[in-house]
């Protein structure tokens, strides 16, 4: 990430667009030219250099919005339109998003700061922002229809209002919503406290990032947007691992993470190795006595939870939504489970009649991460991730807190992999293997060994369902 510090001085990555033709070229005159993105990358942080100062925050895999001052206003310019985003290598959705990506860029400000935002809509659909969690008059709001018209395709809308309190938000359409968050539009506000604040620390590394949900069918580019709660992207600013890039700190550095839920479901978001303490949320700072340490936050749906903790901990640890299956990339569901089904017969009967028949699961599911199996164009591969010692059998929400000794301040470049001390990694036992007395006291094993005769297996038949929606007859 180091190389990519310049990006202030427009070097290669950010393009300033021209507006499109359906926008006049007399309105976007007047407007303050709109800054664009077209890589995944985590971009270093945005160190202001105008308006108030404060300590930026690094979006995971995204970037802050740069912004003009206009006579003590802060102007920043967003534009709405279609974006193709890479989820991972390999791997790209058709979304809609904010100036090139979804999400769109994070906007950053402070407390006090007088803001307007120039919304253009370059989707063949009209728009509207609202700025979940703040104080602002309630035209301003962005509910379309209720606070305000639509905006129109082709259309520039102008939000001003005055950033009351500071703490952690998010911007997302309030016009079609089902379909406009479906297809990725939303994005991360950070409000910094003017002067110190009592429950708000500074930290050495700020993150943020959104939690969201796509159903795209692999093979397939545009997310389905009728899907209420089975999808298959969970992601984390529309990134899957091992597109996520890690979360690089210093040893002993204060480290503040803030996550944003914008998808149909809860997500527990889990720490390895450290515990942090929920210092804020939508609604603010954290009172101190409410505090508690946990090593697992869970973020609803619509809700902002921001984790402090001490990195002292050196690794590579995991950190992941706790829900297995939003640590998959895509997969269907209903898939029965084979585990200790011995299906090799059957299968070779298959194969003569479908040379490309697979069985999934006979052993669980870890063959997957390193079966290289034919999958269709623009599909990431279910669980992946190459770590030190093989496949991290991982997707979706997941990636890791790297915490690293020599890591200067301020540098997010991605140190590699750890490296353990001599004789701190979990290793296999060579010696005697006697069976535990329990078992043995309970009259033998329990588990029984592979290979057994086949006249022992027992079968349960699975039953055709009946005419189709007879629930009732599962078993
Ligand atoms: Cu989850």
């Amino acid at each position: 990430m180091n190389n990519r510090r310049s990006f202030l001085t427009g070097a290669g990555a950010i393009t300033a667009a021209v507006g499109a033709a359906a926008v006049s070229r007399v309105a976007m005159a007047a407007l303050p030219e709109p800054v664009m993105q077209t890589k995944p990358d985590t971009m270093a942080p945005l160190v202001p250099n105008t308006g108030r100062p404060y300590n930026p925050v690094v979006t995971l895999n995204g970037w802050t919005l740069p912004w003009r001052m206009n006579q003590g206003v802060k102007e920043f310019h967003l534009v709405a339109e279609p974006v193709v985003r890479e989820f991972a290598p390999g791997f790209k959705g058709h979304l809609w998003g904010y100036n090139g990506q979804s999400p769109g860029p994070t906007i950053e400000v402070v407390e006090g700061d007088r803001v307007r935002i120039f919304v253009t809509n370059k989707l063949p659909e009209h728009t509207s922002i609202h700025w979940h969690g703040q104080r602002l008059p309630n035209g301003m709001d962005g509910v379309a229809g209720l606070n305000q018209p639509a905006i129109p395709a082709g259309k520039t809308f102008v939000y001003e209002f005055v950033a009351r309190r500071p703490g952690t938000f998010m911007y997302h359409p309030h016009a079609d919503e089902m379909t406009q968050m479906a297809m990725g539009m939303m994005g991360f506000w950070i409000t910094h406290p003017k002067v110190k604040h009592p429950l708000i620390d500074e930290v050495d590394r700020d993150f943020v990032f959104l939690l969201n949900a796509y159903d795209i069918d692999p093979g397939a580019y545009t997310p389905k947007i009728m899907t209420m709660l089975d999808f298959n992207i969970w992601s984390w600013n529309s990134r899957v691992f091992p597109g996520i890039d890690p979360l690089i700190v210093r040893k002993n550095d204060k480290v503040r993470i803030r996550i944003g839920n914008l998808t149909m479901t809860n997500h527990p978001i889990h720490l390895h190795g450290h515990e942090f303490l929920v210092t804020g949320t939508d609604g603010g700072p954290t009172p101190k006595t409410a505090r508690q340490y946990e090593v697992t936050a869970d973020v609803a749906v619509g809700q902002m939870r921001q984790i402090e903790f001490l990195a002292d901990e050196e690794g590579d640890w995991a950190f992941h939504c706790h829900k297995s299956h939003h640590t998959m990339n895509a997969m269907g569901h209903d898939v029965p489970t084979l585990i200790g089904v011995d299906h090799r017969d059957i299968v070779k009967k298959i194969t003569s009649v479908i040379p490309d028949y697979m069985v999934m699961g006979e052993r669980g599911m870890a063959d997957m991460a390193e079966m290289d199996m034919p999958l269709p164009d623009n599909t990431a591969k279910m669980m992946t991730g190459e770590g030190p010692f093989g496949s991290v059998e991982m997707g979706g929400m997941f990636s890791m807190v790297k915490v690293r000794k020599d890591q200067k301040p301020g540098d997010y470049k991605d140190p590699g992999w750890y490296k353990h001390p001599a004789g701190t990694v979990a290793y296999e036992w060579t010696g005697t293997t006697p069976n535990p007395a329990r078992f043995a006291a309970e009259g033998g094993q329990t588990m029984k060994a592979q290979n057994m005769p086949a006249k022992e297996v027992e079968v349960q038949i699975r039953k055709p369902k009946i005419g189709g929606g007879m629930n009732g007859m599962k078993h």
